[in-house]
């Protein structure tokens, strides 16, 4: 199995839908708006951007093979931090990165400015004005959300009371005046950095939001062992940044993930009732 498989494989309903978004290629996924562009997405680490896909002003989202064509030499891209900090980058014409199953652009006179850090970070081309609001972190102790989180993972067999949560953001996606809660938890800081799991391991992003009177919690990823397994490729996940990418007003929120060699991102669209996978990319070893 390919690590691009792999990652997909790990991304459960999201990536069924974005394998059902590759089969139905060339469908219209979303309306031309007036003031629509076309925005290239990828994943910014060093001097290089992996590119993952993008939405196109006539034809709506893209994968990360369609997405390559869009980019030229000197094409500029504006990488973005969580607090919706900006960076700018110009790239070159994309290639194919070796043995690891995607396309990469890589900063055009890297020599005058290679940057050694390599933290991942949201990188957007020909977007204007995307990051509208930036997420507040708060206390990853919060009994509430340590328990409803823990629901979701008992619904897929594990026995936990609470999680550890890793991440916890309130922001307001969708634009209508009420803040959405993002938590991202894993068992151990390790899960996504070593080739094994130990009993009990999970991985977790969810969003809280309030819709038709009730409150929901719904998992965007969510993997769970319940045995340990001396050799598996388990992902550990961190909410990149939310950005409104197709200029709808709504902000997306994207997902990195990684495994012990390799990683990639996920973007997420949440119009007030439901979220939904729009890009998937994943890149190894
Ligand atoms: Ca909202
Ligand atoms: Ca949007």
């Amino acid at each position: 199995m390919s690590q691009r498989k792999r990652f997909l494989q790990g991304s459960g309903l999201a990536a069924l839908i974005a394998i059902a978004a590759i089969a139905g290629m060339g469908r219209v996924w979303g309306k031309q708006r007036p003031g629509a562009r076309t925005v290239i997405v990828g994943l910014s680490r060093g001097p290089d951007v992996w590119i993952a896909g993008a939405f196109d002003a006539g034809r709506g989202w893209r994968t990360d093979e369609q997405a390559r064509l869009l980019v030229r030499q000197n094409t500029p891209f504006t990488r973005y931090d969580l607090r919706g900090q900006a960076k700018r980058l110009v790239v070159g014409t994309p290639e194919l990165g070796e043995a690891v199953g995607g396309w990469f652009a890589t900063q055009v006179n890297a020599s005058t400015n290679r940057a050694p850090q390599e933290v991942p970070l949201l990188a957007l081309s020909g977007a204007a004005n995307p990051i509208r609001r930036i997420p507040r972190p708060q206390s990853l102790r919060n009994p509430v959300y340590e328990r409803s989180a823990a629901a979701l993972l008992r619904g897929k067999g594990l026995t936990i009371k609470r999680v550890r949560l890793t991440q916890h953001l309130r922001i307001d996606l969708n634009g209508d005046g009420t803040e959405e809660v993002l938590l991202s938890a894993h068992s151990r800081d390790a899960v996504g950095r070593e080739p094994r799991v130990q009993r009990g391991d999970y991985a977790l992003v969810a969003l809280r939001f309030a819709a038709g009177g009730r409150v929901r919690t719904v998992p965007l990823v969510r993997e769970v062992n319940t045995r340990a397994i001396p050799f598996s490729a388990p992902n550990g996940y961190r909410i990149l940044g939310c950005a409104d990418i197709n200029g709808d007003g709504r902000l997306e929120i994207a997902l990195y993930s990684h495994y012990y060699e390799g990683d990639g991102i996920e973007i997420f669209t949440f119009d007030g009732k439901a979220v939904r996978s729009v890009i998937t990319a994943g890149w190894g070893v």
